[in-house]
């Protein structure tokens, strides 16, 4: 039975669309969670979309995802650049992992060119602003698609 694709958002991003519009656009969180829902359910997924400040919080939804999720998109945000522990979560997941960041953190300062969790995702999407979230369930739905007919095969 399919399980739902976590969607995870790191610090700050619920203030998406209020802030640094020049850099991360006008859309808020929200309705780029009805965006991902709306593709989503396009494709026949089901979505698990989460924000938090806390990297504790975001860790424990990594850790429920090893048994209760079929796949991770994450915008750690500025976790990114900082968390081994993210990190290590993230290498205890089987299932493909997204990594996704609205700008592109390469054409930005220095401290953002090196992305820790990197090292644990499958595929990394960045710089297509928040359009970067549907892609990412698309591109999730054809891994998974791939996945079940490579098992069949
Ligand atoms: O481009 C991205 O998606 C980032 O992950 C965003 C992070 C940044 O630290 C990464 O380098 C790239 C920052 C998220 C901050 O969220 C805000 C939202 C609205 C206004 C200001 C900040």
């Amino acid at each position: 039975m399919s399980k739902p694709i976590l969607i995870l958002n790191g610090p700050n991003l619920n203030l998406l669309g209020t802030r640094e519009p020049h850099i991360y656009g006008a859309t808020t969180l929200a309705e780029v969670e009805a965006m991902c829902r709306c593709r989503a359910e396009k494709r026949g997924l089901t979505i698990a979309f989460h924000q938090s400040n806390s990297e504790a919080t975001i860790i424990d939804w990594i850790h429920g995802a090893i048994n209760g999720a079929d796949g991770i998109i994450i915008n750690p945000a500025a976790f990114t650049h900082t968390s081994i522990a993210l990190l290590d979560a993230l290498k205890m997941i089987e299932h493909p992992i997204i990594e996704l960041h609205i700008s592109n953190p390469h054409k930005r300062e220095q401290f953002r060119h090196h992305s820790y969790v990197t090292q644990a995702a499958t595929a990394l999407i960045c710089g297509l602003g928040v359009n970067g979230y549907p892609l990412a369930v698309d591109a999730m739905a054809d891994l998974l698609e791939a996945g079940k007919a490579a098992q069949n095969s």
